[in-house]
């Protein structure tokens, strides 16, 4: 068994809703459990400034899936929730599941890289994850705690 971290985001629709719905299948993927998740943050739109704010979470799994099954089976999930692909790139969507990181695993193919090229820029991400993991060395790029210092967390909060 392998340890991934899954990054959700939503700013569609019932986006808390969409959240919950997505750990409850990912908790039912085979050969998988959810070890952890973090709090649901409301976090201001990154990349694309012109759409309603995000709910992002994290959650850790256990699993023995590869990361390609793996982000097969996120995928699958994000199409069960009415997630569409034809929008703009870092435009609004029902549900995104993002593979972050698995540990042990470098990756650098034309589906997947891992860990994932963009999480020392994204509050969004790291907030989350440094709940579930701060001391976490993510290679190539540093300690999860250590990145989330680094950024601009203004306008992210937990939600009750
Ligand atoms: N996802 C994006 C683009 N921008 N901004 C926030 N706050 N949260 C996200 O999850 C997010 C984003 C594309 O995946
Ligand atoms: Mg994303
Ligand atoms: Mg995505």
């Amino acid at each position: 068994m392998t340890a991934a971290y899954v990054a959700l985001g939503s700013n569609l629709g019932d986006s808390r809703r969409y959240l919950s719905e997505a750990i409850e299948a990912m908790a039912r993927l085979p050969s998988t459990r959810v070890e952890a998740r973090s709090r649901v943050y409301r976090t201001p739109p990154w990349g694309m400034l012109e759409q309603p704010p995000f709910l992002n979470a994290a959650v850790r799994l256990d699993t023995a899936l590869s990361a390609d099954e793996l982000l097969d089976a996120l995928l699958a999930i994000e199409r069960a929730a009415g997630r569409s692909r034809e929008g703009e790139r870092w435009g609004p969507r029902t549900l995104d599941l993002d593979l972050l990181h698995m540990d042990g695993v470098r990756l650098a193919g034309e589906r997947l890289t891992l860990p994932h090229p963009r999480i020392a820029e994204r509050a969004f991400v790291l907030l989350p994850l440094a709940e579930l993991a701060p001391t976490l060395d993510l290679p190539g790029q540093g300690q999860v705690a250590e990145l989330l210092a680094a950024l601009d967390c203004s306008g992210c909060e937990a939600l009750p």
